[in-house]
């Protein structure tokens, strides 16, 4: 252990600081080898510890070395103060406010974890959140100690042009040596996880954006020199964010100056920081020959989260850490609410369903499962989860739904009112949005289970219908299962949105049994016990239900539907989501069914009557090219994989492939067409058409190429070696890469010439080979490590290759263990340079009990290698520890 041992840290010992910091007044003298940080701190006693007696100041620091500290001006020395691995305690000071002034050195250059002050590309940037603001100076790196901050940057002119920090920019000048310096000053205090610091050579891009009130707000997004052309669409992203943030929220910008920097060493997506975000280049940079349509929506939506965060994280922060999702669920759901308005809103949902199913079921369910509010953590970097960040944002969602869009804005507005410049809890949330809506009767301690209670409910269910009564009776049944720490739960209170789908397609008046009301067609039920029963009447014929539309609730529908309803529901439910739904619940079951005839040593036959349900997806393609390219679609191998008791790997491999060859084979000349009438998609455009288009076209050319097909090949290379757009091209090459062409390794090769230049089109070139179902990938992706374009210190780099290897299912999870023992070297290898990273990458092996009894004991060695470490960071030991217990 790096942190000295592991403790967990308990929501229950929240306790407030005994001191506040009103005031932080910073100076950095940039040095190449050594940085000195000045820190001065206006402090006060905290009136919510009054009573208690002098408290002495305890701050937090680790990895620096302390020069000097002065209370009151008055230098301390060494025995004045006791200095711990990880703290400094200054005893208390006499009066009701004190100023303590500390200088620390620290070396930016060696800093590889990229948490802190650190350097990419030979400039320097931050990232404090979440306790990163304790390796560049003493402080109470807690989220509730809010202070306003003044910052004086001085660096050398001819390297660091540049000089950044929040709020504006209230002075600059020159000093001796070449030096130069700026000053900055934030009206608005933050906690110090937002603080950030930039200096270096970068260019920029500016805008102006005039807010709803009238300031006029500059926005600048600051790049490496040659990447300028890159950042049209992420400066067209911030203006559309800031314009939609007023429209539907009533919230303004509160600055007149807006700055992104990108850099291209980072841990995550991007960083929120007060006016000064940092982003990874990932969510800045694109032109249509680098980028993918997914990295254009994935900028879209990055720009606007961390936009959106100004008010939803910044201006109300969070009181502690186990809070996160107040600021992350909300902001998500603010991000997914956005893009859908500025896109297709079914597709929208849809995909994040997809990737709700994909990575936080997969969560919830294993040793790492957690509550949207967790109790207790080792390190926080590690809750930064899609329980916390997705689930979190579904449970935003069902405030919306229970309480009708005026009605969840009405709440927002009273929390705002409530909370501005306070850092809260989920429950302060919860209460804004009950307060708000005094006339809705939700029983809001049930819904409040949702933050509490780890894992996914499962939601089971049957309809009879009544022919002499004309009534429907539905019978809904939830359980949740035992999670770590959580053998015991309450049933939640789960919003059924729905319909009754007549048979002739049309939606039935809903009444329910003993009410007058209006009948509507669609409504929200509440299953609020274990079991309880709906019964409509006057159903004059045997309905299908649709139940859980747009996915009213994160939840595993278990519902006795037969293939026919099935059918039925994917050609005439009149929600978007569960048509798509429809068919991913058959593609599943018949898909699975495979599964389980090639496990008792049976032929697998690939059902006609489901191959031809997809074909009518096809035959509606002109009518709505992206739903139709998501209804195409068949659920991924990982997410079959959650469906089953023990994973078969290969059977789902297999049977996957032959129900994706029979659609090519048996709709071949549908899907030549559907290619061909989707080819043009005109003069570069990401409007949802464009997307559409392209996605629906290349959806058709998987599955041709999956069959084999002699015309789908040559229309693969064609489109590889001549398409304009990254889209077009990197989907051929996935698809040749994954394939047994002999053009394979020249395409490689012939992509790498041609992008060795551009680290993000290379991280796709990487996490391409990464993710090929080839014998040979863990070779080869080991033989990657020592490509010139590779970096084991560029967390995209690692994404890209070890990530998108850990996600390949079959190569990764190969029966002789090969695939894990090379993760775990990696991680070993990470655990040293960038825990957080490391710790991401060894959550691949989370769920290694749900595989069989070879591949399980392969991959416990590797889990017990690794726990075995040398100076395991507290980041990997708590993954891996808790994956060894659950
Ligand atoms: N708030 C940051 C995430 C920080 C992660 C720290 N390990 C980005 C975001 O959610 O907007
Ligand atoms: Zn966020």
């Amino acid at each position: 252990m790096d942190k000295g041992s592991p403790r967990a840290i308990h929501l229950r010992d929240y306790a407030p600081p005994a001191w506040l910091i009103d005031t932080v007044d910073l100076a950095f003298d940039l040095r190449e080898g050594a940085t000195l940080v000045t820190s001065r701190l206006g402090i006060r006693r905290n009136p919510a510890r009054a009573g208690e007696g002098p408290q002495p100041l305890v701050l937090d620091g680790q990895d620096m070395e302390l020069l000097t500290v002065a209370v009151d001006n008055r230098l301390l020395t060494s025995d004045d103060y006791a200095q711990g691995p990880e703290s400094l305690t200054i005893p208390a000071p006499a009066g009701e406010t004190a100023t303590v002034e500390i200088v620390t050195r620290i070396k930016p250059e060696e800093n590889t974890a990229l948490e802190g002050l650190y350097k990419s590309s030979g400039n320097y940037c931050t990232q404090c959140e979440a306790e990163g603001f304790r390796k560049i100076t003493y402080f109470q790196d807690r989220p509730d100690v809010m202070a306003k901050y003044t910052v004086r940057i001085e660096a050398e002119r001819a390297k660091y042009p540049v000089l950044l920090s929040n709020g504006n920019l209230v002075d600059q000048g020159e000093s001796a040596d070449g030096r130069h310096w700026t000053r900055w000053d934030d009206p608005w205090p933050k906690p110090c996880y937002l603080f950030a610091l930039v200096a270096g050579k970068l260019v920029h891009i500016e805008d102006h954006f005039t807010t709803r009130s009238g300031r006029d707000v500059t926005l600048r997004i600051y790049v490496e020199p040659g990447n300028e052309d890159k950042c049209g669409h992420a400066m067209e992203s911030l203006k559309k964010s800031m314009k939609w943030d007023e429209d539907a929220y009533g919230l303004e910008y509160d600055l007149d100056i807006f700055n992104i920097v990108a850099v291209g060493d980072f841990n995550m997506g991007a960083m929120e920081n007060k006016s000064l975000n940092v982003f990874n280049t990932k969510y800045i940079l694109a032109r249509p020959d680098t980028a993918t349509d997914m990295d254009f929506l994935g900028i879209e939506a990055v720009v606007a989260h961390e936009y959106f965060h100004n008010w939803t994280g910044n201006r109300v922060t969070c009181r502690d850490w186990f809070q996160l999702s107040l600021k992350e669920g909300l902001t998500v759901f603010r991000d997914q609410q956005f893009s859908a308005d500025m896109n297709s809103a079914p597709v929208k949902r849809i995909q994040d369903v997809q990737r709700l199913r994909q990575v936080q079921f997969a969560e919830d369910a294993g040793p790492t499962a957690h509550p949207v509010r967790p109790e207790s953590y080792i390190e926080i970097n590690n809750f930064y989860t899609p329980t916390v960040y997705e689930k979190g944002a579904e449970v935003l969602r069902m405030y919306h739904t229970l309480l009708g869009a005026a009605g969840y804005r009405k709440g927002i507005d009273l929390y705002f009112a409530r909370h501005d410049g306070q850092a809260v809890t989920t429950d302060d949330f919860l209460a804004a949005m009950r307060d708000a809506n005094p006339d809705v009767s939700v029983d809001w301690e049930q819904f409040r289970r949702w933050y509490a209670q780890a894992g996914t409910p499962v939601v089971e269910g049957e309809g009879r219908y009544d022919a002499d009564a004309k009534t429907y009776t539905l019978t809904l049944r939830q359980t949740l299962a035992p999670t770590p720490g959580q053998p015991e739960k309450l049933p939640m209170l789960v919003p059924v949105a729905m319909g009754l789908v007549g048979q002739d397609g049309q939606d039935l008046p809903l009444r329910l049994a003993g009410e007058d009301a209006p009948a509507a067609t669609e409504r929200v039920l509440l299953l609020t016990e274990a079991e309880q029963s709906f019964t409509f009447t006057g159903v004059a014929s045997k309905p299908v239900p649709s139940l859980f539309r747009g996915f009213s609730a994160p939840v595993k529908l278990r519902f006795a539907y037969t293939d026919g309803d099935l059918t039925f529901l994917m050609a005439n439910d009149s929600d978007a989501f569960n048509r798509w739904e429809a068919g991913q619940t058959l593609a599943a079951k018949i898909i699975l069914g495979l599964v389980a005839d090639r496990a008792a040593g049976r032929d697998m036959v690939v059902p006609q009557g489901f191959v031809a349900a997809l074909g009518k997806a096809l035959d509606r393609a002109g009518e709505d090219t992206s739903f139709a390219a998501l209804a195409l679609s068949l659920p991924t191998e990982s997410y079959l994989g959650q469906l089953m008791e023990v994973i078969d790997v290969d059977g789902i491999h297999a049977a996957r492939d032959l129900v994706k060859a029979a659609i090519g084979r048996t709709h071949r000349n549908a899907l030549l067409k559907a290619y061909r009438d989707n080819a043009d998609t005109g003069p570069f455009s990401v409007s949802p058409e464009a997307i559409g288009k392209r996605s629906c076209k290349n959806a058709c050319l998987a599955y041709l190429m999956a069959a084999g097909d002699e015309e789908g090949r040559r229309l693969c290379l064609e489109q590889f070696r001549t398409a304009a757009g990254m889209t077009d091209v990197i989907t051929a090459l996935m698809l040749i890469a994954d394939s047994d062409m002999p053009e394979r390794e020249d395409c490689l090769a012939a992509f790498a010439d041609k992008w060795k230049g551009e680290a993000l089109v290379m991280d796709k070139w990487f996490s391409i080979q990464a993710m090929a179902s080839h014998p040979d990938t863990v070779k080869r992706v080991t033989a990657l490590l020592s490509h010139p374009s590779f970096s084991i210190r560029n967390p995209n780099k690692v994404y890209a290759l070890v990530g998108g290897f850990s996600s390949n299912p079959v190569c990764f999870h190969a029966a002789d263990g090969s695939g894990y023992a090379f993760l775990a070297d990696r991680v070993i290898e990470l655990n040293a340079l960038n825990p957080q990273v490391a710790s991401r990458m060894v959550k691949a092996f989370a769920r290694w009990r749900k595989y069989d009894g070879e591949r399980q004991a392969a991959a416990k060695v590797e889990l017990e290698r690794i726990a075995h470490t040398p100076n395991l960071s507290r980041d990997v030991y708590e993954i891996v520890a808790r994956s060894l217990e659950g």
